[in-house]
């Protein structure tokens, strides 16, 4: 990508289009497209058109999705695959019809089949029964890996399905009630910390194991995918008889126990950790096969440890002009 080049980055608010926009401006890309939700509906057909044939993007993020935790994925799968399918449909076909020349678009590591064989390779998708607390989602997101490999095939576009694992970093949500696991924990055992609180409750049995990776790192990965060669982007995006995808992830996982014990020791919460059973697991495991990505030349930078620190220094420091309780005597 010319570092002049109109990058447009669908999402750019959220946890990964804001990674990506951080990757791109640092890296001295100075020519940003960039449009606030309330300023661009992309579930609207017509405005979507009319903003690519008159924006003209070279490059296209599409970090923009309806996303959400375990429980948000089960509760309200109309509008996860509602809202999806709209916007992917919208853009993937602007961009084509606007003549932009690469699109990454970012799925979920939950497009593959729930008991897929670990660690996951892309060559696993469609071969079996997906997870139901997302598969609306998960069928979402497999559309749009299919539409990018429809209209490269029919169209010679260059669209390339990016599929990252649990993401975690700046701008997450953290409501309790929608958000994914790691913004949950921070926010309960800060919680829990603040009030003197004994013990906090955990969905699930804490047995699941998940893979995690910074959004830095995320949009570090997908920058140095949507800057390869022609040729090299052409293996990936044109393979014969593939889909154009490929795993993004940390190449490692944990168990949720695992994770909760990390991220109380960095908040500093000594209570007890009790796991609820009534409330979903989700998928039991799903590491992903990274070897493209890494045969390609590229490797995480952040560890677990060290991104969950700094992402909970954040959460601190986005909380400062917020009144605090204060703790309750021992
Ligand atoms: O992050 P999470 O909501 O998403 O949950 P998934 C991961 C695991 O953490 C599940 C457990 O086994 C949860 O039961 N967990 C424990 C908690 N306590 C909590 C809590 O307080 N909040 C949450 N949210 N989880 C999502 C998909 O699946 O992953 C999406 O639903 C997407 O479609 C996303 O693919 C990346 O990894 O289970």
């Amino acid at each position: 990508m010319d570092k002049h080049a109109k990058i447009y980055i669908a999402g750019h608010t959220g946890l990964a289009g804001s990674a990506l926009m951080r990757a791109l401006k640092s890296a001295g890309y100075g020519n940003l497209l960039l449009r606030e939700h309330s300023k661009l509906e992309l579930t609207d057909r017509s405005s979507v058109e009319d903003f690519f044939q008159f924006q003209r993007p070279d490059f296209v993020f599409l970090a923009a999705a309806k996303v959400g935790g375990i429980l948000a994925n089960a509760t309200f799968p109309a509008d996860f695959i509602t809202q999806n399918l709209a916007i992917q449909l919208n853009v993937i076909r602007a961009a084509y019809s606007s003549g932009v020349q690469r699109l990454a678009f970012l799925g979920s590591s939950c497009v593959y089949p729930k008991l897929a064989p670990q660690p996951i390779p892309e060559s696993a998708l469609l071969s079996g029964p997906l997870e139901l607390s997302n598969r609306s989602y998960a069928v979402a997101k497999i559309a749009g890996i299919e539409m990018c490999w429809a209209y490269n095939r029919q169209f010679a576009t260059r669209f390339l399905a990016f599929m990252p694992c649990n993401l975690y970093g700046p701008h997450d949500n953290y409501d309790p009630h929608s958000s994914h696991v790691i913004p949950a924990l921070i926010g309960k055992m800060h919680q829990a910390k603040l009030h003197g609180a004994p013990e906090i409750s955990l969905w699930g049995t804490g047995t699941p194991r998940r893979e995690f990776l910074h959004s830095d790192d995320a949009a570090q990965a997908c920058f140095f995918l949507m800057n390869l060669p022609d040729p090299q982007f052409d293996l990936l995006a044109h393979a014969p008889a593939e889909p154009p995808l490929i795993n993004v992830g940390s190449g490692s996982e944990i168990t949720i126990r695992e994770l909760a014990l990390l991220i109380a020791d960095i908040v500093g919460f000594r209570g007890k950790l009790i796991f609820d059973p009534s409330k979903p697991d989700g998928t039991p495991s799903k590491l992903m096969d990274t070897r493209r990505l890494s045969t390609l030349g590229w490797k995480p930078a952040i560890s677990l440890p060290d991104g969950l620190a700094a992402t909970y220094r954040e959460y601190l420091s986005s909380r400062e002009n917020i009144p605090q309780p204060v703790a309750s005597p021992a």
